[in-house]
């Protein structure tokens, strides 16, 4: 896009902008057709492989939540990379994941004309909106970790493949119970687009003949808030007496759920496993608390979010499938359906291979 369209369309947007804040101070009602103002610039656009990556890219990146150290890892990659291309990093977020807490932020970046928002979204829809609003103010959107609903960004950076996560947390939970029992799930927030996306997954899994014996006896939310999840786990044990396994796919959960089960008399007989960070898990493998879990690199997803971030504000990619681009150390990739972008594969962290990993 030209600069003076650019501009006009900035110019749009901020008031949109100004008009939505003003009925949110009034108490108005959400108004739907607020990001509407057509299609937006950055999708229809043609993608140029040859196209050179800018530099001076102002690119911000909006995790679920600040006081996350997963998100502090995430993050830190996007600075390294956005460093590594000569761009602008910026890093706002709240300080809790609840539905609605991102939608501000995204107002005030669109104000501050950046040319990319990277967001891991509390929900998908709830920051819709404000991002199609800033897709009409022609910032490139890249979802990341949680994604936001596919109208409403660009590209998504997923950690993993959706399916992949769901069957190894399953399988990880058949192999800890002895193929037989009880589990129960401690989830984040019960909007989490990831979160529900890989229970779905989970579920399907549990269908199948080879997990027939195992039962799901509930999906807890900890609300990624530490001592929430701790008391939830507390909660878990207390009513399900007969738990064998607790599977939280969050690592605030399962970090809460592994300190828990490690000071009571659960520990030894009831496992833990899910995703977590390798920094935080590690005493609690050494301890015997924990035998297995999984996660991928963070850092990883935000060095991917930004190089894909700096390729669609350069005109090199759009977001369509099929499109490739180079993601520096990390090599080459494709955008898949829907926009998707995988990292690659998890890892399986074990009492083994633990102190490999220093994140
Ligand atoms: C928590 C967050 C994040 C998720 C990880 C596994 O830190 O919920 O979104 O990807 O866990």
């Amino acid at each position: 896009m030209s600069n003076s369209t650019r501009r006009r369309v900035l110019a749009a947007a901020a008031a949109s902008v100004a008009l939505f804040s003003a009925a949110a101070c009034s108490g108005g009602t959400t108004r739907d057709n607020q990001g509407d103002a057509g299609a937006a610039p950055s999708s229809g656009a043609s993608a140029d492989p040859n196209a050179k990556l800018k530099e001076g890219i102002k690119m911000a990146f909006l995790p679920k939540q600040l006081n996350n150290p997963y998100s502090d890892v995430e993050t830190s990659g996007g600075k390294v990379a956005i460093d590594e291309l000569k761009g602008e990093y910026k890093l706002v977020g709240p300080n809790d994941a609840s539905a609605s807490s991102q939608v501000s932020y995204i107002n005030t970046l669109i104000q501050q004309q950046q040319d990319v928002i990277a967001i891991a979204a509390n929900d998908p829809n709830a920051v819709c909106p404000s991002l199609k609003q800033a897709k009409a103010a022609g910032i490139n959107i890249v979802g990341f970790d949680s994604d936001a609903a596919k109208e409403c960004r660009d590209v998504f950076i997923n950690q993993a493949t959706t399916q992949g996560i769901g069957e190894s947390l399953v399988k990880m939970a058949n192999e800890l119970a002895g193929g037989e029992g009880e589990i129960a799930i401690l989830s984040a927030t019960p909007n989490a687009t990831n979160q529900n996306a890989w229970i779905d997954v989970m579920k399907t899994e549990l269908a199948k003949p080879e997990n027939s014996k195992l039962k799901l006896v509930k999906t807890a939310y900890g609300n990624d808030d530490d001592q929430k999840s701790f008391q939830e786990a507390q909660g878990l044990l207390q009513s399900y007496p007969n738990l064998k396994v607790i599977v939280s796919p969050t690592t605030v959960g399962i970090a809460a759920a592994s300190r828990y089960v490690s000071s009571s008399s659960f520990k030894g007989k009831v496992q833990v496993t899910g995703l977590g960070l390798p920094n935080q898990m590690r005493q609690y493998v050494k301890d015997g608390t924990v035998k297995k879990f999984a996660l991928w690199n963070p850092a990883d997803i935000g060095y991917l979010a930004a190089f894909a971030g700096v390729a669609l504000a350069s005109g090199q990619i759009t977001g369509a499938e099929g499109e490739k681009f180079k993601a520096g150390k990390l090599g080459d990739y494709t955008i898949g359906k829907d926009g998707e972008i995988v990292l690659g594969p998890p890892t399986e962290f074990t009492p083994e291979n633990i102190d490999q990993f220093k994140f």
